[in-house]
């Protein structure tokens, strides 16, 4: 074993190959990343992964993941079906060695692109390790194969069990529910990231079905994705909901270097950049080397292009990188043989030889389409001149902004800061309104503890030109209380959170439809401008209950209630048996103003009973597609969604 470590030289530091399966077990979060929902769907990622890798080395079209009643797992494909053949070594199976030795799957191919050795690419024994039982069903030379394990642990042989033309592997897995924090899968998010899959391997079909989920003819909720053109069909899916600013796609699909290259992009009439980037399928959030490359490459070409044309100077306008990408949708994938990733999640792509060949890519597709299509390229250029005004318009109005903050003492007249200097342990809380931002005032611990409220719906930026949040109060004093600035070297939207002045930052609003909206506004600040803070983790948004349920014969018997299921619960309780009506007395909190402060610490500040939940970024795509859809101009998307969502949100209109 501990040669077979030497030889493949796992870069990722946190695996340790020597131990066997009971390490997974006892420290599961160091091998999928964390044992709540996202550790969960990763075990699917897992085995699709796998599937993908098959797909890769061309012998694998169609993947079908199923959600089973019961909340296992099946992941079946067409792929060549896991080798069972005798591994002399190991004194068991193949397929014994791939289920039960971490990275066993890896070594037996080492010249192809694994997808499966990625982000935290532990192999599917990680999956076996993690599950009450697992069973492994092999199609491969004409039989059927198959092997059961619990716990990681074989309790069967490799079973001959039938005969089949076909090839390929099913896993089916029952994750186990003494390690995850919940076993209940989510069907969106496999569907993000199966429809994701789908654009980044065109050719590949994805199908996702869920037993859970049957419709009026008794037949389970199923979706298929499918793309025949990769990542030209993935910038329209993305930018679904906004107006184009031209209807073309600019793509290439190339390899330089050595290393293959695809990248599509796609302007908009609106704002924001949204640039999001693959290395092996994985979403590199951080960015790294391909991104940097992609921006140079862009700029330059563009620029170049704007030069040569003699736009720029007519114009007696100085562009910045930024204004080439202001209304751009771009997806960059590439496929590197040792992927070095780096940064806090370990999703910053290291590799500099990558750097060049995006920006080669990049600059041969972009001078192709802008040379064969005039038309289209100057209405790019005329953007990219409007964003350049746009931006300094801003820097006019963040230097007005900057003035008054001098003479203000730079903290907005409205907030009631916390004593504490230390950012690792404050908090502010951006209360909907004065009334209930008076309450947390009163309530709060103030050594800790700061409050910000805020009036009324603030600037949506989704649709707002950049300048325009320089010019809203509202924005200027989240930004100012924060201690953050917004495009720090005066010519980008760059944000500098390095003074960041809390390390929670808790949106707190009514539980009810405009409380919802304010919500949405605010986080949609943060992730078109202030992406970073998220990132880092500090953004979270606060839970107040929503009913209080009391005892009429007990005094002092009262239960606060934050669902449907606590709330009948503690009636239950209470009442025992008698009326309802006369035994219990049920408060709907619609807004946190019906709280008193003591109440409102008690329930909603107070981080020994609190429930705060805490704005991450799962997978990029989705996240910019769903925010483009909540918070554009396009009605009849936003109106759908409601409608298939209402039932899970607990709000009154
Ligand atoms: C080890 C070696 C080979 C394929 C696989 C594992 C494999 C694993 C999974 C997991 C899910 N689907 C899968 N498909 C294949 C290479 C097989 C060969 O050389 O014939």
């Amino acid at each position: 074993m501990a040669e077979e470590n030497k030889e493949h030289e796992y870069s990722a530091d946190s695996i340790q190959v020597l131990e066997g399966l009971e390490a997974v077990r006892k420290r599961p979060a160091m091998y999928i990343g964390d044992i709540g929902e996202k550790g969960l769907h990763h075990l699917v990622y897992e085995v699709v992964d796998n599937s993908i890798d098959e797909a890769l080395a061309g012998y694998c079209s169609h993947v079908e993941v199923t959600i089973n009643e019961d909340n296992s797992i099946t992941v079946r494909d067409n792929g060549r079906g896991i080798p069972v053949d005798w591994h002399a070594k190991e004194n068991k199976s193949a397929l014994e060695v791939v289920m039960t030795v971490l990275h066993a799957g890896g070594k037996f191919d080492k010249s192809s692109y694994k997808v499966s050795g990625g982000l935290h690419g532990v192999g599917v024994s990680c999956v076996n390790a993690l599950s009450t039982k697992c069973v492994v069903t092999v199609r491969r030379d004409g039989k059927v194969f198959q092997q059961t394990y619990e716990k990681g642990k074989p309790v069967t042989k490799v079973e001959e069990i039938g005969t089949s033309e076909d090839t390929g592997t099913e896993v089916s897995f029952w994750p186990d529910g003494s390690i995850f924090m919940t076993t209940i899968y989510q069907f969106y998010v496999l569907e993000n990231r199966l429809r994701e899959l789908a654009y980044l391997n065109k050719g590949v079909s994805l199908q996702l079905t869920d037993k859970r989920a049957l419709d009026a003819e008794g037949n389970p909720k199923t979706v298929n994705f499918y793309s025949q053109e990769g990542l030209k069909e993935f910038a329209t899916y993305l930018d679904g909901t906004r107006s184009s600013l031209i209807e073309d796609v600019i793509y290439i699909d190339t390899e330089k270097n050595g290393i293959p290259v695809e990248i599509a992009l796609k302007y908009n009439t609106e704002y924001s950049e949204n640039v999001h980037t693959y290395v092996n399928n994985i979403n590199t959030i951080e960015g790294g080397t391909h991104l940097e490359g992609f921006r140079r490459g862009l700029t330059r070409t563009l620029k170049k292009y704007a030069d040569e044309q003699g736009i720029l100077e007519k114009q007696k306008i100085e562009i910045s990188g930024d204004d080439f990408r202001e209304g751009l949708t771009a997806i960059v994938s590439v496929k590197v043989m040792e992927p070095l990733f780096e940064g806090q999640t370990k999703t910053k792509l290291g590799n500099s030889e990558v750097s060049s060949a995006v920006d080669q890519a990049t600059s041969e597709m972009l001078k192709y389409y802008l040379e064969e299509h005039p038309k289209q390229a100057k209405v790019i250029v005329d953007k990219v001149v409007l964003a350049a005004r746009a931006r300094i318009a801003a820097r006019k109005a963040r230097d007005v902004q900057r003035k008054t903050a001098m003479t203000g003492g730079g903290l907005p007249g409205k907030l009631a800061d916390c004593s504490d200097r230390n950012p690792e342990k404050c908090e502010l809380f951006l209360v909907e309104g004065d009334s209930a931002g008076g309450s947390a005032k009163q309530g709060r611990d103030r050594h800790f503890q700061a409050i910000l409220p805020l009036r009324g719906k603030i600037l949506n930026v989704e649709k707002a030109m950049f300048h325009r949040i320089f010019e809203s109060d509202e924005i200027n004093n989240i930004m100012k209380a924060l201690g953050i600035t917004i495009g720090t070297d005066e010519d980008s939207k760059a944000v500098n959170v390095e003074k960041i002045r809390y390390h929670k930052i808790i949106i707190m609003c009514d539980a009810d439809v405009d409380g919802s909206h304010i919500e949405t506004l605010v986080m949609t600040l943060f992730f078109r401008y202030m992406k970073e803070v998220i990132e880092k983790g500090y953004l979270y948004v606060a839970c107040p209950p929503l009913y209080l349920v009391k005892s009429k014969s007990k005094k002092n018997e009262q239960r606060y209630c934050w669902t449907e299921e606590q709330r009948i619960a503690a009636i239950e309780e209470y009442a025992a048996g008698k009326d309802v009506d006369k035994a219990v007395t049920v408060q709907r909190y619609k807004g946190l103003g019906e709280m008193n402060p003591e109440q409102l610490w008690e329930t909603t500040m107070c981080p020994d009973n609190r429930t705060l939940r805490q704005v991450t970024i799962e997978n990029s795509a989705a996240a910019d597609a769903a925010i483009a859809m909540l918070m554009g101009d396009d009605v009849p998307p936003r109106r759908q969604f409601i409608e298939e969502n209402a039932k899970f949100a607990n709000i009154d209109a």
